[in-house]
């Protein structure tokens, strides 16, 4: 028990030195689909953010990453939610409709 406490006391004074000592919380956005287009994308990522995709349009739509990272396909008034698991900087399009466009900044 005393140990244990010790250890855990460790890593936080670990975590206060490294700088880590905040993890920022995940978070979620929401991108939709609507007009043969994506509205809504933030314009900054963090690695372990989410993005809920909404198909608001009356055509069936995708969200394809062109590194592969996600790829979503989503009929009128579906959703889908992906991760951002890698920083970069990912294109998206719609392989149905390729003038629909879009890209994420993510960060590490
Ligand atoms: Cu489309």
């Amino acid at each position: 028990m005393r140990a244990l406490a010790t250890a855990a006391a460790l890593m936080v004074a670990l975590a206060a030195v490294s700088g880590c000592a905040k993890p920022q919380a995940p978070r979620t956005f929401t991108v939709t689909m609507a007009d043969m287009g994506y509205q809504g994308v933030p314009p900054s990522l963090r690695t372990g953010d989410k993005i809920t995709w909404v198909n608001d349009d009356i055509f069936q739509h995708t969200a394809t990453a062109k590194d592969g990272s996600f790829d979503v396909d989503l009929v009128p008034k579906a959703q889908a939610t992906t991760v951002m698991t890698h920083p970069g900087t990912i294109d998206f399009y719609c392989r149905y409709h390729p003038g629909m466009t879009g890209r994420l900044s993510v960060a590490g």
